[in-house]
């Protein structure tokens, strides 16, 4: 149960401070480029109630949330940091209490963090959103009930300097509960925070996984499932590197392998056939086969490999490969198995 703090009410501090920043920028230059605290495991007794609150992590305060660290959920250490709203009290919307540091975030690529959001004392999450903000900017989100693991935040887009504050290199990371709408709320409504990371390499780039067929008929086995690739805009799929994209642990067969020379095998013997072969099966291996604008590439695995591992009713598979410049990207599919009748089994 979330107990109410019954002491005088908060005083919004609603100013990034001064002195806040440089103690943030003096400490961190310390310890160099890392999140201070990034597992909550580190607290002080704070006001206005004791209660456990996150070392090195400053704060907004808001009368109708409150927040601490414990060990009611966790996924690094023994503890974590909670924003939560009180039970009762009037929230309108876009009021929020939240946790920030400044950060060194030079040669950062990604923030990894896991969170859960959850309610008290029914489960259900509802009314308020929680995210991560940098520099003022939410690149992250979530207003239904759930445990969010590894989530990245993409770090690489940033300017050098964050207007806020002026120092080349530091950024606002900022974690937020915020309502979503006005109202007086019987159960409190809770976003857990943990295992905050910062990575130097890209972020895993989320592909867009299309498999044909999709469904595995127990009385057609074919030689290969295709499995076109889509990337987000920005992201040239040309530069995917056939020799890294596997599905689950099953490797691809890739656009200048034996599949795709068949069709071209009068001219594979030929004088300059092979050149001209293995440059259009490569414009032949990317195609816009859903008409969004964006290119798909085309890969194929061994049919029997993927029946293999393919689970009736339905089975979600991972498809993940490289970039040329190791940028590493991933997607899911769902395989769906049709089952044999029961005189057949
Ligand atoms: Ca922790
Ligand atoms: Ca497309």
């Amino acid at each position: 149960m979330i107990q109410e703090v019954r002491k005088a009410p908060i005083t919004c501090v609603r100013t990034v401070g001064c002195l806040a920043v440089l103690a943030g920028l003096f400490w961190s230059s310390m310890c160099g480029a890392q999140i201070q605290n990034p597992s909550f495991e580190t607290t002080y007794d704070g006001l206005p109630h004791p209660r456990p609150l996150p070392s090195f992590w400053y704060r907004i305060d808001d009368p109708s949330f409150n927040s601490f660290c414990d060990d009611s959920w966790y996924t690094d250490g023994a503890k974590s940091a909670c924003l939560f709203s009180l039970p009762g009290r009037s929230f309108e919307a876009g009021r929020y209490q939240c946790f920030y540091q400044f950060v060194d975030l030079t040669g950062m690529g990604v923030l990894v963090f896991d969170a859960m959001l959850t309610g008290d004392p029914s489960g259900q999450f509802a009314h308020f959103e929680a995210s991560v903000l940098v520099d003022d900017v939410p690149l992250w989100s979530a207003v239904v009930e759930g445990v969010y693991l590894s989530q990245e935040i993409d770090l690489s887009g940033l300017p050098d300097v964050y207007a806020g504050d002026g120092y080349p290199g530091w950024h606002l990371i900022e974690l937020r509960l915020t309502a979503l709408e006005d109202g007086t709320f019987a159960e409190s409504y809770l976003a857990y925070w943990d295992n905050m990371m910062l990575l130097t390499g890209p972020r895993t780039i989320e592909a867009n996984i299309a498999l044909d067929p999709d469904t595995l008929n127990p009385f057609f086995r074919g030689r290969w499932i295709t499995c076109t690739i889509e990337l987000p805009a920005g992201y040239d799929v040309a530069q995917i590197d056939e020799s890294t994209v596997t599905l689950e642990e099953i490797s691809a067969v890739t656009g200048t392998e034996r599949w795709a020379r068949c069709w071209a095998r009068w001219w594979w013997g030929r004088p300059w056939g092979r050149r001209w072969a293995h440059a259009n099966m490569n414009r032949r291996t990317i195609v816009d086969r859903d008409r969004d604008g964006l290119p798909e590439r085309v890969v194929r695995f061994d049919w029997a490999a993927v029946e293999a591992i393919a689970k009736a009713p339905q089975t979600t598979v991972a498809v993940a490969g490289q970039l040329f410049d190791g940028t590493p990207f991933e997607g899911t599919a769902k395989i769906k198995v049709m089952g044999k009748p029961h005189k057949w089994k």
